[in-house]
């Protein structure tokens, strides 16, 4: 059954990743200067000679590949240096090469503390106040869990490495001296993990429940860092009391609006936090969302880890009650391509109009009432993955956004991901891309 589906989304999709990579006309032609087709180095292979690490230039930007150094240490059990950086990747959309794609199993119903309150819709409060600290209902995390296995073959028949995260059991509580929680589970893996070039960024994430999420992908990360990839954990938080806004106004819609227009969110600034999915990539130029999950630290924390390496780090704001994840809101498709949420409009948008960025708005999602969406809004229909500039994975029953990326000329891959949306995220959430055949390019 699922060898025929496959067989037929071949017979429509192909399995070349770079065919068509400069066909699409919404990209080629917006902007001649920056587009991302007319460049040469995109076009050659990924494969280079690697070079003596003697002839390699040490400052400026460089692909990931040509700036490592190993240890020659046995002991560390260190890959030779004449293998590639696995980790490579810039922005959102170059060819993608190795992605992790996260898991259901053991997905747990977090404490309805204050800071999940804030983003969790009020309709589902007496269902978290109830289950906090079980599994989420066992019917949707198998339908997802089965979801997700096609997502990752289909992936695979791409051409796609795909890696997973380890299974553990989030059911387990744990205490620090500031807290004590059970865990949530690892099925959103971008709002943990964030690669700049051949940098994996752990991320100190926010909520409680998620403080031991990194656990699941050391496997894989250790991975990368013996062959070659750098690897950086960002300030584990206390995550003590301080750190939330007791009085935050929950449920109150205009208030909450204010206050994110105010810089205020259910996180204070005690000290930084932030969860990965808070930035968007886009070559030289990050865009960061503060958010209820991600405070003002945070973003400095990682401007200042980043800026120095070439990077820029813009904060965007958008007219939205309960921020959280910037990949529901500006989706960053292409080069100069966004994907706009039209309910919650950012208050930058001139400095992408000046940059002649293309900016289309998403379609209103589809999913019917009846569906639970437990940790987010419907608008994940808008959070979808790109294989290449040219090509989309989409959830197979948002017609509209299918004919909207159709309208821009991309080829939509359409897969099944309901039960998986149902905790808190669509493809781009449940996944981060690891090895992107690209170069560090400046986009606005
Ligand atoms: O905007 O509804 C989407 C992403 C959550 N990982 C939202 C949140």
């Amino acid at each position: 059954m699922l060898r025929s589906r496959i067989s037929s989304f071949l017979i429509n999709h192909g399995r070349n990743p770079i065919r068509n990579f400069s066909a699409n006309p919404a990209v080629r032609g917006r902007n001649p200067v920056r587009s991302i087709s007319a460049n040469p180095t995109l076009i050659q292979p990924r494969r280079q000679p690697i070079k003596k690490f003697e002839e390699i230039p040490t400052v400026g930007l460089l692909r990931s590949n040509q700036v490592r150094a190993i240890s020659t240490n046995p002991a560390l059990n260190l890959k030779e240096d004449s293998e590639e950086c696995p980790v490579s990747s810039y922005n959102e959309w170059d060819p993608l090469e190795e992605i992790i794609v996260g898991r259901a199993e053991g997905l747990t119903v977090p404490n309805l503390t204050v800071d999940i309150k804030s983003i969790v819709s009020e309709e589902h409060w007496d269902f978290f106040q109830r289950d906090a600290g079980k599994p989420f209902p066992e019917k949707y995390v198998q339908r997802a869990i089965r979801e997700v296995e096609e997502f990752c073959n289909i992936l695979r028949r791409e051409g796609i490495v795909v890696r997973r995260p380890d299974i553990v059991d989030w059911a387990k509580v744990c205490e620090t001296p500031d807290f004590k929680t059970a865990g949530q589970g690892s099925a959103m893996p971008r709002d943990l993990l964030i690669v700049f070039g051949d940098e994996i960024i752990e991320a100190p994430m926010a909520w409680r429940s998620r403080f031991f999420e990194y656990r699941a992908y050391r496997s894989i990360v250790k991975d990368y860092f013996r062959r070659g990839a750098k690897w950086t954990t960002a300030p584990k938080p206390l995550m003590s009391d301080e750190l939330y806004d007791s009085n935050y106004p929950v449920g109150d819609t205009e208030e909450s609006e204010r206050m994110t227009r105010q810089g205020k969110f259910v996180v204070t600034e005690f000290e930084p936090c932030f969860d990965a999915a808070d930035f968007m990539r886009a070559g030289k130029d990050i865009f960061a969302q503060p958010s209820q999950v991600t405070n003002f630290m945070g973003i400095e924390w990682m401007k200042r880890h980043l800026e120095p390496k070439g990077y820029k780090i813009h904060i965007v704001t958008f007219k939205n009650a309960n921020p959280m994840h910037i990949d529901a809101t500006f989706s960053i498709v292409g080069p100069g391509l966004v994907i706009v949420n039209p309910a919650r409009p950012c208050y930058q948008i001139d400095q992408f109009e000046k940059a002649g960025w293309k900016l289309v708005e998403a379609p209103k999602p589809c999913i019917p009432d009846s569906h639970p969406v437990w940790l987010s809004s419907k608008w994940i229909s808008m959070n979808t993955l790109m294989l290449d500039e040219n090509r989309v994975v989409c959830e197979a029953q948002e017609i509209d956004t299918i004919k909207m990326f159709e309208k821009l000329g991309m080829e939509v891959i359409k897969v099944n991901f309901r039960h998986a949306n149902s905790f808190g995220g669509s493809f781009h959430c449940w996944t981060t891309d690891i090895r992107r055949r690209g170069t560090l390019q400046s986009y606005f």
